[in-house]
């Protein structure tokens, strides 16, 4: 027998489907519009609670007859296992978070959530969420999807053939959608996983990070630059440095003396601030929210019931255990006192949870948590492993953050990033793609990482715009944010150490270019915000792959440079090679003057039969004003064209009760004048006041055609010269 032959039957003898076991599905229950749930016999709540569903699933009758994938459950050694064979020719998308191409065909992705500070964009390494979550678009454009309802470590397998997700826990339940477009999957996903609740407007402007602004001075300093450079921007984030040697829910004595008047001076020129949270509280007797904690009977325990402490930024630390709902509680609670600071957002990052422990030998560090460790549990989470927390450890953490954030501010829509998450956890926050590089690579890579993140129940996500670590070169910079602003989240953000990284810090030709893409997010804010309310009700993503546009042209499957923002808008980064474009008519699109020559900006493309809301150039959301409302209008061959516009208070909770106003347009050409009307609206805000004059712009084979009037006389554009 040679070598490779010899190899082949080792690997065979301990490969585990040898030795696997069959499970036999138990019930198999309809629980939705063509959403199966598949239960494997012996599969026990207590050992795989779900920490992914928005609720427990409701059987509504039974498998449909024609019903054609179904799961294949094994155990092997206490490992539970599911394998779903597919037919030829299939698009496999998702994983949440993920480095690598945008199409899934052939890739096993590792659940088990991490720091992976400088990932590189090499496939396979893990990052810092899990999402057990699979679609497939078949040649025909129609789609399925899978969730595996599992947070124990795992890993997910997606060959062209077969569907592999192997864990290292309890059997577990699995759901498939089969319907009729990738689409219509994914909002079935949103009926099992829910949706994001709309976020405050403030919170889709631009955001200006750094770890850290070391002062409040600089901070100042830094909003006074962009509203003296009339750079538009919302939010200004405080990094950990604002903390007292990094002890959380702490201000630095020297440094952020004042954040009570920081933020108050803040409000008043416009901006927003966000603070950072971590989940490690340093162990410090004279510090009272580790008292406090300790008192509670919080924090996570050793097997021993000694508390379990590891390493982060304060150094030695203990962590609340968020699988116990005293202890979320307690979590909640501290956020009173913190935003009545006048604090407006909150980061909570490495909460995989990241420990720091170098000081062990290499083969012993892992990173987090030892696996044994009993987390308690409580209410409906039973008292389990940290190999089956681990990746929910985040996801809990946010589910407590939130809720003390909302109790703290109940008249206003919370605003929460998060490092680490789970599939479903989109409910309590947003999030962004951790420490990415300033590189190319990593600038081209933001996008299919963005796209996926949006297939996978998450469309409030971003990247670094710029990069993360290293220094970032003008050239880099203008050409990320020349798309980066288009993506749901936009947030600049740099590591210490490195340089300046504020859209002016490259020089006067960036600056410009900085300023014009950001203006033109700002102009397209009302069209955002519209699709951040569909996607709150839907679940469809903000930012989609191209192939949303037509889900049959097969040579759209893996386009990943170019994407779409809603449906109607497609936005070609200036990085772009040979982009696959959807057929049928898009025209150019120009939002500020320089904006077609400026070599940084992406193209923007408005699809044939669709009408676009704009508002003006801002420079942060509370200057908002529908004085001119601009509506874009894209007639398709027939000559007609219609769209939405989503108007609401901006924040709290009004638009639940009608204070909301959904207003559809269409535009019909009748000869040589297209005629723009509003055909319909909802809700009890009072549209005919807030908007007062609306001029349109009619792209017709390239060419701009102007008019205005108002809600009530509609507009009419001529196509005369
Ligand atoms: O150990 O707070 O990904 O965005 O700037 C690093 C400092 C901790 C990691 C985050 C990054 C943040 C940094 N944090």
């Amino acid at each position: 027998m040679n070598l490779k032959k010899l190899t082949f039957f080792t690997a065979l003898l301990f490969s585990s489907t040898l030795f696997a076991k069959n499970i036999p599905i138990q019930k198999a229950a309809l629980v939705g519009d063509r959403i199966v749930e598949f239960i494997p016999a012996g599969f026990d709540k207590s050992k795989t609670p779900s920490l992914i569903l928005k609720e427990e699933p409701l059987a509504k009758g039974s498998v449909p007859r024609n019903w054609k994938l179904r799961p294949t459950f094994t155990i092997n050694d206490n490992k539970a296992a599911a394998y779903i064979n597919l037919p030829a020719g299939i698009s496999l998308y998702g994983g949440g978070e993920v480095t690598g191409p945008l199409l899934r065909n052939g890739k096993t992705i590792k659940l088990w959530n991490t720091d992976s500070g400088a990932y590189s964009v090499e496939e396979g390494k893990r990052l810092y969420q899990s999402h057990p979550w699979v679609m497939g678009v078949r040649q025909d454009g129609t789609a399925f999807g899978i969730i595996f309802d599992s947070s124990w470590k795992a890993e997910l397998q997606t060959e062209s053939n077969q569907i592999q997700f192997r864990t290292e826990g309890a059997l577990f339940r699995t759901y498939i959608i089969d319907r009729e477009s990738p689409q219509a999957v994914l909002k079935g996903l949103a009926e099992l996983i829910g949706t994001i609740e709309m976020p405050p407007l403030w919170s889709l402007g631009y955001h200006q990070c750094r770890f850290s602004y070391l002062t409040e001075q600089r901070v100042r300093e830094v909003a006074d630059t962009f509203r003296s450079k009339k750079i538009p921007c919302d939010v200004i984030w405080m990094d950990i440095d604002y903390m007292d040697g990094y002890r959380v829910f702490t201000f630095h004595p020297k440094n952020y003396p004042n954040p009570t008047a920081l933020n108050k001076d803040l409000h008043q020129k416009g901006f927003k601030t966000v603070y950072m949270i971590d989940p490690g509280v340093m162990v410090d007797k004279n510090y009272g929210i580790y008292n406090s904690g300790s008192a509670s009977n919080v924090w996570v325990k050793n097997n021993d019931g000694s508390d379990y402490t590891g390493k982060a930024w304060p150094g030695d630390c203990t962590f609340p255990d968020f699988t116990n709902p005293q202890a979320r509680n307690w979590w909640s609670g501290l956020y009173k006192d913190f935003l009545a600071k006048g604090i407006d957002g909150v980061w909570n990052d490495v909460n995989e949870p990241a420990i720091n422990d170098n000081h062990l030998p290499e083969s012993q560090r892992t990173g987090t948590m030892p696996t044994s460790i009993i987390h308690k549990g409580g209410g409906d989470l039973p008292a389990g492993p940290h190999l089956l927390y681990h990746n929910a450890y985040g996801r809990l953490m946010v589910e407590a953050s939130r809720k003390g954030i909302i109790d703290a501010n109940p008249n206003k829509r919370p605003f929460l990033l998060t490092r680490s998450n789970l599939l479903g956890g989109q409910r309590y926050a947003a999030t962004w793609t951790g420490d990415n590089l300033a590189s190319w690579d990593h600038l081209k890579l933001s996008v299919p990482m963005s796209i996926t993140l949006g297939l996978s129940g998450q469309p409030f996500n971003g990247p670094d715009i710029g990069g993360f670590l290293e220094n970032t070169s003008g050239e880099l910079w203008a050409n990320w944010l020349g798309f980066g602003v288009f993506m749901p989240f936009a947030r600049g953000h740099a590591c210490a150490g490195t340089n300046d990284k504020e859209p002016w810090a490259y020089g006067e030709e960036i600056e410009r270019s900085s300023r014009i893409a950001l203006e033109r997010r700002y102009r397209l804010l009302p069209y955002l915000y519209t699709q951040f309310y569909n996607t709150s009700k839907t679940g469809l993503p903000v930012m989609a792959p191209v192939f949303f546009a037509d889900a049959k042209d097969l040579k759209l499957r893996n386009e990943e440079q170019a994407f779409l923002m809603g449906e109607n808008v497609l936005v070609i980064p200036a990085f772009a090679k040979n982009p696959a474009l959807p057929a049928g008519i898009w025209e150019d699109l120009s939002l500020v003057e320089g904006d077609m020559t400026d070599k940084y900006q992406a193209k923007l493309k408005i699809k044939g039969g669709s009408i676009i809301p704009a508002g003006k150039i801002i420079q942060n959301t509370t200057e908002r004003s529908f004085d001119p409302l601009t509506l874009l209008v894209c007639p398709n061959k027939k000559g007609s064209a219609e769209g939405q516009l989503y108007i609401d208070a901006g924040d709290g909770w009004g638009f639940k009760t009608g204070d909301y106003s959904l207003l559809s347009f269409n535009a019909k050409r009748v000869g040589n004048t297209v005629n723009i009307k509003l055909a319909s609206k909802a809700g009890k805000r009072d549209a005919y006041k807030e908007i007062q004059k609306i001029n349109a712009e009619v792209l017709i084979n390239g060419k701009v055609y102007r008019g205005s009037g108002s809600l009530k006389s509609g507009i009419q554009v001529s196509l005369a010269k």
